[in-house]
Parts: C-alpha cells; sequence; structure tokens
C-alpha cells in the first residue's frame, strides 16, 4: 500500500536528518510521528518512528545518568576457540538469523531493522573445533551503534552479510565497506592503504538465497564482485550453503589442526591443537610445553603427501591434520 507522505512530513524528515544532537533528533521524531498520515500504508513507518524514538530517549537518559565524561559503551568480548568472526552488515540481513541457525546462541530475529543492540557471541562448530561467531548491531550511516567498527576491529575475520532480496545490495554492500574504512578497517583482498588500517579477511555472506530470484541475483553479484570479495549464497531460514559457509570462514581464519601422538601409542584425535598456517615443528612443541620446546630433538609426522612417520626437523612446516610424534 503506497505510504502517501505530505509535504509537512517530508519536511519533518528533512529536519531529523539535519539534527544535530540527540533533542534535536528526538524533537523531529516526534514532529515526525505527528505529521505521518495514519492509515496501514505507514503502520510500518509508524512503528519503526517509535522504536527510533525510545532508542533516543533511552540513550539520552543513559546519557544523562552517565554525566559528561562517560562515552559510548564499551563491551568486552571474551574471546573463544579456534578465531573470532565479526558479523558485519546493514540493517534487517540476517545476522541475527545466522548465529542463531549457526551457534547456540539465541540473539533476537525479527522483520524490522535495528533489533540487535549489544554483541551477542556464540560457538560455531566446525569438524572438531569451534569458532566463535560475533552477532553486532547493523552499521549503518546515521543510527548505526558507535563502538560496533571497534567490535569488528578486534576480530580475526569479517562476514559482510548482505540480503540478496534487498532493492539496494550494492548500496547497501557499498556502505558497509565505506563505513568500515571510515573507520580504518580494510577488507581483504584490497591494495596496500595509508598506515593505521587494519586489514581482515572478509567474505561476503548473500543471505536469503531461498526468496524467488535471489540465486539470479547471486550470480550477477558473485560475477560483478569476482575477485574483490569471495561470496557465498546462504539462507539462514533453510540451511542451504550454510556448511559451504562454515569451511569458507575456517579458510579465511588461517589456521590449521595438528593432533598429538606419544611414541607406541594411538593419537589423541580429539583435541586437536590450533595453530595459524605457516606453523612448524617447533611452534607445536612450544605451545605443548616450553620444556618440551627446549629439549626437541626431532618429530615424526602422520599426514597427507608424507610417508608415514617421516622423521623432521623442527623448522619442518606442518599442515591441516598431521599427526605430530613430538621426541626429546
Ligand atoms: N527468507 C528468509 N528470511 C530471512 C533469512 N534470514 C533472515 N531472514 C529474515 O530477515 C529478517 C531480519 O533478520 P535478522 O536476523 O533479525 O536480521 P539482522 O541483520 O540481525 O537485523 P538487525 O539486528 O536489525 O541488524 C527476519 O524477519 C528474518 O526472519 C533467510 O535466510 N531467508
Ligand atoms: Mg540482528
Amino acid at each position: 500500500m503506497p505510504a502517501n507522505l505530505t509535504p509537512e512530513y517530508r519536511d519533518a524528515e528533512r529536519a531529523f536528518k539535519e539534527a544535530a544532537s540527540t533533542p534535536e533528533k528526538i524533537d523531529a521524531l516526534q514532529h515526525m510521528l505527528a505529521v505521518i498520515p495514519k492509515h496501514k500504508g505507514t503502520e510500518k513507518m509508524q512503528g519503526e518512528l517509535r522504536r527510533r524514538l525510545a532508542k533516543l530517549k533511552q540513550e539520552s537518559e543513559h546519557a544523562r545518568k552517565a554525566g559528561p565524561s562517560r562515552g559510548a559503551p564499551v563491551y568486552h568480548l571474551e574471546r573463544e576457540g579456534a578465531g573470532q568472526v565479526a558479523l558485519a552488515g546493514a540493517p534487517n540481513t540476517g545476522k541475527s538469523a545466522l548465529v542463531r541457525r549457526l551457534t547456540h546462541a539465541t540473539p533476537e530475529v525479527a522483520d524490522y531493522p535495528f533489533t540487535t543492540r549489544v554483541p551477542i557471541p556464540g560457538m560455531m562448530p566446525f569438524e572438531d573445533i569451534q569458532i566463535q561467531l560475533v552477532d553486532l548491531p547493523p552499521l549503518d550511516p546515521q543510527f548505526g551503534e558507535l563502538w560496533v567498527p571497534q567490535a569488528i576491529r578486534n576480530a580475526d575475520a569479517v562476514l559482510v552479510v548482505v540480503d540478496l532480496a534487498a532493492l539496494e545490495l550494492l548500496d547497501e554492500i557499498e556502505n558497509t565497506v565505506a563505513l568500515l574504512e571510515k573507520a580504518k578497517i580494510a577488507l581483504e583482498p584490497r591494495p596496500a592503504l595509508p598506515c593505521g588500517y587494519v586489514t581482515k579477511p572478509a567474505l561476503v555472506v548473500a543471505n536469503k538465497v531461498d526468496l524467488p530470484g535471489a540465486r539470479e541475483t547471486f550470480d550477477a553479484f558473485a560475477e560483478l564482485y569476482a575477485g574483490r570479495f569471495p561470496a557465498v549464497a546462504v539462507s539462514a531460514e533453510t540451511g542451504e550453503g550454510l556448511e559451504e559457509l562454515k569451511r569458507a570462514v575456517f579458510g579465511m581464519l588461517g589456521i590449521f589442526r595438528i593432533y598429538t601422538k606419544e611414541p607406541g601409542k594411538k593419537p589423541d584425535l580429539t583435541k586437536p591443537y590450533v595453530l595459524r598456517v605457516g606453523a612448524t615443528v617447533a611452534d607445536l612443541a612450544e605451545r605443548v610445553h616450553k620444556e618440551i620446546l627446549a629439549h626437541l630433538k626431532y618429530a615424526r609426522v602422520w599426514g597427507h603427501g608424507k610417508f608415514e612417520g617421516q622423521m623432521v626437523h623442527r623448522d619442518h612446516p606442518l599442515a591441516d591434520r598431521d599427526i605430530i610424534e613430538l621426541h626429546t
């Protein structure tokens, strides 16, 4: 149903966009609510305006209580598992739905924007390891929470979540990239940037592929962004593409798993050591115990492309799923 917004409403909206302070924004929103035509076609918009108003009032109340010296909230996210991956993206793209589906966390999912207000971590099992996903409030040029880029900065990798059914899909992704770059976060692969930038491995997660026409949109999108960002098409609703997503997340963290064994015994395949790609036998020995590193003579390796029990030195590079016997 068309909203049939009046010029009076448009003026109020403009005043809101130009408002520089929270009290001005609250005044402008109240005016927008007062003059918005009240009919079925604007019900959703009215709901959204009320939500924004409530949020601004709450923020101004917090700021009043905290006094002038206190700034935006700072959330400390305890790192857990083999890596921390932040979900970034425009409102309503399905970040929370993905975290709900992939972990045991239960962030709220709703069909209106700005549902998520605080970071919600959850552990995603991938084969025999756990990777921490962090659901975050949306990135938005106007209403984004100021602390969100910092939370993304602290993560090991970023999932840029986009909604394949969104009319302005390309604007959404470019807005997200621009907001991150404003916070000096560059997404890989990216040519060298001036100093002060951090670079994060990134993957575009094109969500809602279950919706009509979404697959075609994804194909066109993937072609357009080839070489700029890797992308996977998924559905938090049906589970499509999630196995591929998990594997890609593992890949982007640049980590691998090593199992250890004692001479004459079977390897312990239940709990791998997680190391960074490029790690050597010496790095593993140090992880197991500093004493072992100090007395390390050689190791034996069982794994891909090696003959069983091959003897190797401390600088031998390891690979995912190698089994290692350390000899001191
Ligand atoms: N059809 C379909 N709908 C989805 C999918 N994922 C999420 N949704 C719907 O999209 C809406 C938004 O989902 P959320 O997970 O709350 O989105 P969000 O990105 O966390 O939103 P904010 O917290 O506001 O940034 C909800 O109505 C979900 O049910 C999907 O894969 N397919
Ligand atoms: Mg959310």
